[in-house]
């Protein structure tokens, strides 16, 4: 077991001792990878992550965990502020034995920090008030950081939301056409160029002085949450490699456009993907009862839009890894970006039909929440 080898010596640098006793694979992200490792110390079971980064995606890991430690110990001291425990409401990372929150090995890049005992995450939602809960979390995390000095984060994934350059790349990788796929997407692509105009949004009301720069997590997929299992409260918000300067709208966006799909992300049949209202609403509710009254009246006009945003640029960058030969996101088969494309575009189609009943849905909560 070549990789059991490869971790215990990770584990070792970071000044992990003890004994290795079981390792587990996690399975839920595009591009970390993920391991809990458990070592016995005097009897005593611990338990750790140990995340091999991406440095294809992340390619200055030493920026990637500056700005991390920065902003989880920032949190560590709102927790504690908040009389709540830090070492379950936030992640704590190891330095390696030279100090520096990473550390090569063989090539790899790790990191390693501490598992959150008792505590699970969830892809697809059954109860609408799972779904509140994970709006509150994301909700605080904003409202926790808004006194975060932003000028001191490095912007990890050059223009990681600039959707109207995120349609450029799609153009290109259509006209590089490298894997020769593009004839059998015609349909997806006149999709995605179809709604050029819809790019511009967000960036146009920034520009116009409108919605305001903020610390934003930027992948706020329901799986970046982590829930008790003794109380299913929500409790963390986890994976942070993409925390830069943006938009709230990306974080609300992005939150529907993986929580309220009724499908997971990659179903194949589309007649499963649709939008629940329902959930968008308990989402709203969570989000908005933690961070309404600091919106501007732009941010709050414009939430509903931002799931049709998300969904579409996630869907054109699916789209354009398949057109490159998949070498952005893991994929687990062949057309797993085409499959993952198709779902978001569905789902896409599908917020545009409800456009309206959503931005009801979100002026009423947002008057219940400055009211209360
Ligand atoms: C990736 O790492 P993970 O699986 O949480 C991606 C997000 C996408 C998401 C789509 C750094 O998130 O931007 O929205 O997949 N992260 C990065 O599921 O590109
Ligand atoms: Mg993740």
């Amino acid at each position: 077991m070549e990789m059991n080898i490869d971790i215990l010596e990770v584990c070792r640098a970071f000044g992990i001792e003890g004994d290795l006793s079981e390792i587990q694979v996690m399975r839920d992200g595009h591009i970390n990878t993920t391991y809990v490792a458990f070592f016995v110390v005097n009897g005593e079971l611990r338990k750790y992550l140990v995340q091999g980064i991406n440095t294809h995606v992340f390619k200055k890991p030493d920026k990637l965990m500056d700005n991390i430690v920065g902003v989880t110990t920032f949190l560590r001291e709102k927790i504690l502020e908040n009389g709540g425990d830090p070492d379950r409401e936030t992640l704590t990372f190891l330095p390696a034995k030279d100090g520096k929150y990473f550390y090569y090995y063989d090539d790899k890049c790790w990191r390693v920090y501490h598992y959150i005992d008792s505590s699970y995450t969830i892809n697809i939602i059954k109860k609408p008030s799972v779904f509140e809960n994970a709006g509150r979390s994301f909700g605080l995390f904003q409202k926790n950081l808004s006194g975060y000095p932003m000028e001191s984060l490095y912007e990890i994934i050059k223009d990681f939301h600039n959707t109207p350059k995120r349609l450029e790349n799609l153009k290109a990788s259509v006209e590089a056409d490298v894997k020769g796929r593009a004839a059998e997407v015609k349909d997806e692509i006149e999709f995605a160029l179809a709604r050029e105009r819809e790019t511009k949004v967000a960036l146009k009301l920034y520009r116009d002085g409108l919605i305001p720069l903020r610390v934003t997590h930027n992948d706020t997929k329901l799986n970046n949450i982590l829930f008790d299992r003794k109380t299913n409260e929500s409790i963390c918000v986890i994976d942070l490699d993409t925390i830069m300067p943006g938009f709230s709208l990306y974080d609300f966006g992005d939150a529907i456009r993986f929580g309220a799909n009724t499908a997971a992300e990659d179903e194949r049949d589309l007649s499963k993907v649709q939008l629940s209202l329902t959930l968008f609403e308990s989402f709203a509710k969570g989000f908005l009862s933690a961070c309404a009254t600091a919106l501007t009246r732009a941010e709050v006009k414009h939430l509903a839009f931002s799931a049709m945003l998300m969904t579409y640029e996630c869907g054109i960058r699916f789209l354009t890894d398949y057109l490159d030969g998949d070498v952005y996101f893991k994929i687990a088969y062949p057309d797993h970006n085409l499959v993952r494309a198709r779902n978001q575009f569905k789902l896409v189609y599908e917020i545009e039909q409800h456009l309206d009943e959503m931005n009801e849905i979100v002026d009423r909560i947002y008057k219940e929440a400055i009211n209360n």
